[in-house]
C-alpha cells in the first residue's frame, strides 16, 4: 500500500530531483502547504504573506523505503540548521519543516531529530500535523529534468 510523506527543505526543485532518484520513491509533486490562504500561487508563496512553504509530496511504497529511510535522506539533502531559508533563498517560504501525516510519522521525525541534536547540529527543521496540499504550477514539476542541469542550493551530506 503506497503512503505519502510531505516535506519541506528549501527550493522544491531540489528537493523534489533528490528525493525522486530513490528507489521506492514512486511520484515527488512540488507545491505549498503550511500557510493560512487557499490555492497560493507561486507568486502569492515568494511575497512571504501566505504563511506556506514551498514543499514536496512524496507518494512512497514501504515495501522498499521506510518512512524513516525518506526522512533520513531529507535531512541529508538540505541544510535543517538554516533558519527561514536555504542557501539563497530566503524567506519563510524555505524555512525547513516536515509535515506528518500520521502519529508513526512525528514520532519518527522527533527521534530523527533528536538523534542530529544528540550530535551537536541546531536543528531548525519545525515538526507539524500536514495541512492541505496545494500542487504548484506545472512548470515547476520535474524542474530540473525538464531544464537540465544540477540543484544549485541542495547537495548531500551525510548526516547520520
Ligand atoms: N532561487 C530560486 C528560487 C526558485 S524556487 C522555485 C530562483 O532561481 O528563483 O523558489
Amino acid at each position: 500500500m503506497e503512503q505519502i510523506a510531505i516535506f519541506a527543505g528549501g527550493c522544491f526543485w531540489g528537493v523534489e530531483h533528490l528525493l525522486r532518484q530513490l528507489p521506492g520513491v514512486l511520484i515527488v509533486i512540488s507545491g505549498y502547504t503550511g500557510g493560512f490562504t487557499d490555492n497560493p500561487t507561486y507568486e502569492d508563496v515568494c511575497s512571504g504573506l501566505t504563511g506556506h512553504a514551498e514543499a514536496v509530496q512524496v507518494t512512497y511504497d514501504p515495501k522498499i523505503i521506510s518512512y524513516r529511510e525518506l526522512t533520513i535522506r531529507f535531512f541529508e539533502i538540505h541544510d535543517p540548521e538554516q533558519i527561514e531559508r536555504q542557501g539563497p533563498d530566503k524567506g519563510t517560504q524555505y524555512r525547513s519543516e516536515i509535515f506528518y501525516l500520521s502519529e508513526e510519522q512525528n514520532k519518527i521525525a522527533k527521534e530523527l531529530v533528536a538523534i542530529l541534536t544528540s550530535k551537536g547540529y541546531q536543528i531548525a527543521t519545525k515538526i507539524s500535523p500536514a495541512k492541505k496540499f496545494y500542487p504548484a504550477e506545472n512548470y515547476h514539476q520535474e524542474y530540473y529534468k525538464k531544464k537540465g542541469g544540477q540543484p544549485y542550493c541542495h547537495t548531500y551530506s551525510k548526516r547520520f
